[in-house]
């Protein structure tokens, strides 16, 4: 059974959908602990696909795929980790500012946090302030996600982050930003927690939120 384990691994990398659902099932279908198809195989495979990324051999078309292949293994898995209680890495409302409709860098971090085995709680675009103190509050969520693509709305982080504070659940919550105008000096100047330049480094940023 570690074959098809590789061949899913194999299949995720190479952006294959129809192969990784096809041998996701297999798996299943043959006894294999979902749990291990997600930490063997798919995880690592994803996991793969981030460094090439960051090593400049893969580009985001390449990830995009790769992600949609993950997360069409993960639909097969999804019902039955949670018939395990398999516990996930972390639970995490994502959200493009409010004012700001790009999501394809968004949707992208997404689906690499979703491949590392994070609970994630979508919140869209245009996502105000209320949005996501309401996800922090009522759905116990580790980590606010904003992303922002425009110089005009970057500053909607800030009065998001200042709502969370005058909400009284800041110290619940970590705060990571990202998106193309966003940069470290300016996570630090907004008090948020964390900044990640790309999908796969949230992924890494996200992973020691939830360690520290
Ligand atoms: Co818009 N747009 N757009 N646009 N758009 C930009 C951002 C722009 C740079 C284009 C330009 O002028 N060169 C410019 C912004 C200029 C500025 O503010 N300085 C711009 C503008 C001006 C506008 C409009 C105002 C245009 C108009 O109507 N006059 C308008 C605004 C609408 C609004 O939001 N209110 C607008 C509209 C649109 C479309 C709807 C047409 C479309 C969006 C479709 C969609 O997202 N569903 C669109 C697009 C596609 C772009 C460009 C071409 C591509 C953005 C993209 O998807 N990149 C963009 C130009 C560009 O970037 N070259 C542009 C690919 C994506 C994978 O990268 O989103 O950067 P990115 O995400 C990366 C990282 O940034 C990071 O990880 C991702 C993957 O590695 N990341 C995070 C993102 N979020 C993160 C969160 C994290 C961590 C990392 O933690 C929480």
């Amino acid at each position: 059974m570690e074959n098809v384990l590789e061949v899913i691994h194999q299949a995720v990398m190479e952006g294959d959908m129809a192969l990784t659902q096809q041998k996701v099932q297999e798996a299943i279908d043959a006894g294999v602990a979902p749990d291990s198809i997600l930490q063997d195989s798919l995880i690592p495979a994803m996991a793969e696909v981030g460094r090439l990324f960051e090593e400049g051999e893969y580009f985001v078309p390449e990830m995009l795929i790769a992600a949609r292949a993950m997360k069409a293994g993960l639909a097969l898995l999804r019902p039955l980790l949670v018939a395990a209680d398999v516990k996930p890495a972390g639970k995490v409302a994502a959200g493009t500012v409010k004012g700001d409709l790009h999501d394809i860098g968004k949707n992208l971090v997404c689906m690499m946090l979703e491949g590392a085995g994070f609970e994630i709680v979508d919140l869209g675009v245009d996502v105000p302030p209320e949005k996501f103190i309401d996800a922090v509050v009522n759905q116990g969520v580790d980590i606010v996600a904003m992303s922002a693509l425009l110089t005009t709305t970057m500053p909607n982080m800030k009065s998001t982050l200042e709502a969370i504070k005058a909400a009284g659940v800041r110290d619940k919550v970590k705060v990571m930003v990202g998106g193309a105008p966003v940069t470290d000096a300016y996570a630090r100047e907004i008090g948020a927690d964390g900044y990640a330049p790309d999908a796969s480094r949230a992924v890494t940023l996200a992973k020691a939120l939830m360690a520290a």
